[in-house]
């Protein structure tokens, strides 16, 4: 296991959309553990595989925020099934957009299949954090960012601050 560095916006490569997941190997499994470990030590609550560079459809979520027990999910080649009509305001945060969060709508309750770290097939439904988590993480899949939701004024400032901020850390 290792903790490995997180790609932060405006990188290219998290506008990539990501490959589904042929079959569940150790090399799979290897991965998914390096994404638990990132993710605890960032510490967030979700990664995508392509925040590590990955182009492949792995999420890892833990939306309990237990420090006494770690609980992580983990989520090969996800597809929601079904989405409630109503919406869910949240103010979302991501790893890739350091230091911004911003009120993200979406559907507040979805069913989602997946394949589980054994390669199991799996259904759950979801609402709460959760269900606002595997949207949020399911959009990297497609290259999506939760500031890719707002206003194109909002989005530009925000990239605007991340490039000042990236220039600056490399002086
Ligand atoms: O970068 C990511 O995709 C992970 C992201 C997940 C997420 C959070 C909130 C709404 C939607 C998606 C994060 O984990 S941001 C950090 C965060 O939420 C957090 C950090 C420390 C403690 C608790 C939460
Ligand atoms: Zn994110």
């Amino acid at each position: 296991m290792a903790i490995r560095p997180i790609i932060t916006a405006p990188n290219s490569t998290l506008k990539q959309v990501s490959k589904p997941v042929a079959e569940v190997t150790d090399d799979v499994r290897a991965l998914m553990d390096d994404m638990v470990e990132t993710m605890y030590a960032a510490p967030g609550v979700g990664l995508a595989a392509i925040q590590l560079g990955e182009p492949l459809q792995i999420v890892v979520l833990d939306v309990a925020r237990d420090e006494e027990e770690q609980n992580p999910q983990y989520f090969i080649n996800p597809e929601i099934t079904w989405a409630s009509e109503d919406l869910s305001t949240y103010e979302e945060g991501c790893l890739s957009v350091p230091e911004f969060t911003a009120d993200v709508d979406r559907p507040s309750e979805i069913k989602v299949k997946y394949v589980d770290y054994d390669g199991q097939n799996q259904e759950i439904h979801a609402d709460g954090l959760l269900a606002t988590c595997v949207q949020h993480e399911m959009d990297h899949l497609k290259g999506i960012l939760f500031i890719d939701h707002l206003s194109s004024v909002k989005r530009n400032m925000i990239v605007r601050k991340l490039i000042k901020a990236s220039k600056q850390a490399a002086e």
